[in-house]
């Protein structure tokens, strides 16, 4: 495309976030470009395509609410969906809505530039485009910048490798095969159970345990979903007035752990495994908060992975010791029963990390490990590495990358003072990584949507988070992030996964209900804390 082209509206990324934006900004008549780097929509879903992906948000919940009829037309077979069908379910939104002809697949955003003569962003792409934009929204996803450690060698190796993050999209076959699994979060435990029934033989590198709560996944029955779609509107209400955005219609307890006695606490306890799922973090109301509460749920879990696991060194070595649920708590099916397999070996990186990549292997403790594939399931660059990964300027030149040196700073996860008209939709700051993304991401193009609507009715140009505004928020989404457990242990939420990332916990922690009502308030008063002009 050699011509700049002008619209409304840019909206980068075509995930969820990305393809709902589209949706309201041309039911609102404006004109607008996506660009999408994958060649299809679906975001997360469409690149994490690991053997054993599926959603940890339970299915019913995890899918739009905007419209009643795709709510009620679409089918979801299991508990949690698999990656496949979440795929599929994105594809039919683009096809309902008719998306797909404002985006450009395959084109990557490379820099955006605020252009202070004319109030608008100028947006161009590794394929060439220009594009002038009034708007320019950035639905880039929160786990979408993948993370491949730096090891020496890696180029040398013989083998085939992988990352989790950027699955190819015609499989890989483990037949038989000597496989390496780097990692053990989510994307690994949900991994390694599949792997392991192909593979000839399968060795897993540890660094750090994780807890992973059974899922006990299985086909949906149908009174099941004609119940829920019978009660859609309600259900949906109630999520939407949860901390999380799921799950209200399962029983949660605010009791403290220390009102119980060991009976009712072994009761909870087991209740919520059965249950299986996040759901487990309920079974008390201060197991977030307090770590003498936490550790006798931590120590419930340790006790199931000692009973699972029958090689007690190795039960010991897959026990987490850190505070359950401070790094995000995992889901799994047959995670811990897989060490339990003859072709499967568990090796710890903790105290003897991986040395380097040799071409036959990997080298840790001194010892070369031979494989024919290394599957690395080692992360993202969260909540700001997508973000950061475009050249973003706004007025007098000012670097995003710059501005968040030290961490990101917005207000609401929505705007950062400084580059007015650009929004972030699940930005740091907002709830998003701690609740159902897709509730979240709802919430915040709703917003943005009327936003631009209110400006639009009353000849506003520009909107930008007041400087004010944004340091009192940036203080106190710290203030409540520090008030939890989240801080004792490294994780992703305070980018201690990434050398050299600043350690700040990014989400905003007080609960999806508190925020979207705050956001509410301030759009009903004239959107406070925002400089309209
Ligand atoms: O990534 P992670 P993930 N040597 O960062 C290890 C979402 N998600 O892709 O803990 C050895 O959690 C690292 O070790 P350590 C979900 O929000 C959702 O699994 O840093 N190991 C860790 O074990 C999730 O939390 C779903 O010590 C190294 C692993 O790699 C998020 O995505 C499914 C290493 C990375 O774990 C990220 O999950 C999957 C090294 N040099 C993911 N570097 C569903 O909802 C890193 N590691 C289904």
């Amino acid at each position: 495309m050699s011509k700049v082209q002008e619209v409304d509206a840019v909206v980068v990324g075509a995930g969820f976030a990305g393809m709902y934006m589209q949706y309201r900004l041309l039911d609102e008549g404006l004109s607008v470009q996506g660009f999408e780097t994958g060649d299809n929509v679906g975001g997360t879903w469409y690149w994490n395509r690991y053997p054993g992906a599926r959603c940890d948000v339970e299915s019913m919940d995890y899918s739009y609410q905007f419209s009643d009829d795709l709510q009620q037309e679409w089918e979801w077979s299991e508990r949690y969906a698999p990656q496949p069908e979440i795929l599929t379910y994105a594809s039919h939104v683009a096809d309902k809505f008719k998306l797909r002809d404002n985006i450009k697949f395959n084109t990557r955003v490379k820099q955006a530039l605020f252009d202070e003569t004319l109030n608008k962003w100028r947006v161009t792409t590794d394929q060439g485009d220009e594009v002038i934009a009034t708007y320019c929204i950035m639905a880039t996803g929160c786990l979408s910048s993948t993370n491949l450690p730096k090891f020496d060698g890696l180029d040398s190796f013989e083998g085939d490798w992988y990352h989790t993050g950027l699955w190819p999209h015609a499989g890989v076959d483990f037949t038989g095969k000597r496989v390496a699994v780097v990692g053990t979060g989510s994307s690994a435990i949900q991994s390694i159970p599949v792997i392991a029934e192909q593979a000839g033989h399968l060795t897993v590198f540890q660094r750090t345990a994780n807890f992973s709560i059974p899922a006990h996944n299985g086909p949906l029955a149908p009174e099941y979903i004609a119940q829920v779609k019978g009660n859609y509107a309600q259900i949906r209400a109630e999520n939407n007035d949860t901390a999380v955005g799921f799950g209200a219609r399962w029983a949660s307890n605010d009791d403290s752990v220390f009102d119980a006695d060991e009976d009712e606490r072994k009761r909870m306890f087991e209740e919520t495994w059965a249950r299986g799922g996040f759901q487990f973090m309920s079974a008390f109301g201060d197991l977030g908060l307090n770590t003498d509460a936490n550790e006798i749920a931590a120590n419930f879990v340790r006790e199931k992975i000692r009973g699972i696991v029958k090689d007690a060194k190795t039960a010991e070595l897959l026990s987490p010791k850190q505070v359950l649920g401070c790094k995000r708590l995992c889901v799994d099916t047959g995670y811990f029963e897989t060490f339990n397999r003859d072709n499967v070996e568990l090796v710890n990186v903790k105290d003897h990390p991986i040395e380097r990549i040799t071409p036959k292997g990997l080298v840790t403790n001194g010892e070369e490990h031979s494989f024919d594939i290394i599957v690395f399931a080692t992360g993202f660059d969260a909540m700001t590495g997508s973000l950061l990964s475009i050249d973003t300027r706004g007025r007098d030149g000012l670097k995003l990358k710059d501005k968040w040196e030290a961490g990101p700073r917005t207000f609401l996860g929505l705007q950062t003072h400084g580059f007015p008209n650009l929004f972030t939709i699940s930005g740091p700051g907002s709830p998003s990584v701690l609740t159902n993304m897709i509730v979240s991401i709802e919430q915040h193009v709703n917003w943005i949507a009327r936003c631009i609507l209110y400006m639009r009715m009353n000849s506003k140009q520009v909107i930008e988070a007041d400087l004010e505004a944004e340091n009192e928020w940036v203080e106190h989404t710290n203030d409540l992030g520090n008030g939890t457990l989240y801080p004792s242990c490294n994780s992703w939420y305070l980018g201690a996964n990434i050398p050299g990332k600043p350690r700040v916990f990014m989400p905003y922690v007080g609960g999806f209900q508190v925020y979207s009502q705050k956001c509410e308030e301030i759009a009903n008063t004239g959107y406070r804390g925002f400089d309209m002009r």
